[in-house]
């Protein structure tokens, strides 16, 4: 597997005429945004590209695809993978793929290569930064929707620049964004400053059930199955709820339950900088980074979430 640089994956990009863009499973604003705004930027340059439809595509990130996708593969096509970690990332009806997917553009860290090229920066906080760079080194146009492909990348990625991954180069990069034409304001709006029904719902139930443990700084919310029926959430609208405890002042730490569909229990956790949420979720098996951890417990809700209410209890919250 060759490592390449931004100057070389643009050379590699100018060689071939024809390619196909595939994004990863439960497709966010960086997998999506990095590949439309590739397709465009190739495109621009008179080259034929198309997006492989992704069938988990949700309808708030549809337009960034819309005129971009193709259902199959065509033998011509080079594939490129953006955002994409490993294979196991990627939908299962991509499989048939893999062995001919020419490169990887991705900016994960922990990653399991598997194509004979890629570039992959863990210093951009998105794909989408990447891919904008690659795409000024091939002196692609740059236009407002290619810009706000990557916008919504970036910014998604990012939590709107608040995430510890965002960098000098984030905000450069979205200052690139603005001069090209995007609409800041109005993609801040849809993506950050709006909320569904169901959303506002369930924040409002734990705003009434959760617990608070050590004079505040612990928070436990469980979250049983029936209750998410009721409220009739999607899994849109639970997307890293388990943040939402965190974000109650004085809190550093706060673990949520929710029951799964087989009746047993899924933990996530989230702590404020200082805080190593690995600490809870590695004690029931599973893992993750200091701010945002998880694990998958093999015991009915009620009994995950006496587990968890002791382990926190055995936290010293002094630093
Ligand atoms: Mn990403």
């Amino acid at each position: 597997m060759t490592k390449l640089t931004r100057a070389e994956a643009a050379e590699f990009l100018a060689r071939h005429d024809q390619y196909l863009l595939l994004t990863h499973r439960r497709p966010d604003g960086d997998t999506l945004g990095s590949a439309a705004a590739l397709c465009l930027g190739l495109r621009s340059l008179g080259k034929t590209c198309h997006i492989l439809e992704n069938p988990e595509i949700t309808p708030r990130f549809a337009f960034l695809h819309e005129g971009l996708t193709r259902p199959e593969a065509e033998p011509e096509d080079t594939l490129i993978t953006v955002d994409v970690a490993s294979p196991g990332m990627l939908p299962n009806s991509f499989g048939k793929l893999l062995d001919r997917v020419a490169l990887r553009i991705d900016h994960h860290g922990a990653a399991t290569s598997f194509t004979p090229r890629e570039i992959v920066d863990p210093d951009s906080a998105s794909c989408a930064e990447l891919v904008w760079d690659i795409l000024e080194i091939m002196g692609a146009s740059m236009d407002a929707r290619l810009a706000e492909a990557v916008y919504v990348g970036l910014s998604t990625d990012t939590g709107c620049f608040r995430f510890a991954n965002t960098t000098e180069h984030t905000f450069a990069t979205a200052a690139k964004c603005a001069r090209a034409g995007a609409r800041l304001y109005e993609l801040n709006q849809e993506l950050f400053e709006t909320n569904t029904l169901g959303r506002l719902r369930i924040q409002g139930w734990i705003v009434e059930h959760m617990q608070l443990l050590k004079a505040g700084t612990l928070a436990l919310v469980v979250i049983p199955r029936q209750v998410e029926q009721e409220i009739g959430v999607t899994e849109d609208d639970m997307d890293n709820i388990s943040n939402f405890p965190r974000t109650v002042a004085g809190v550093r730490m706060a673990a949520t339950l929710r029951e799964t569909a087989d009746g047993t229990a899924k933990l996530s956790v989230r702590a404020v900088p200082g805080c190593d949420a690995t600490i809870i979720a590695r004690r029931f098996g599973g893992g993750g980074h200091k701010g945002a951890a998880g694990a998958n417990m093999s015991l009915p809700l009620a009994e995950a979430a006496k587990q968890v209410e002791a382990a926190l209890g055995e936290l010293t919250m002094d630093n």
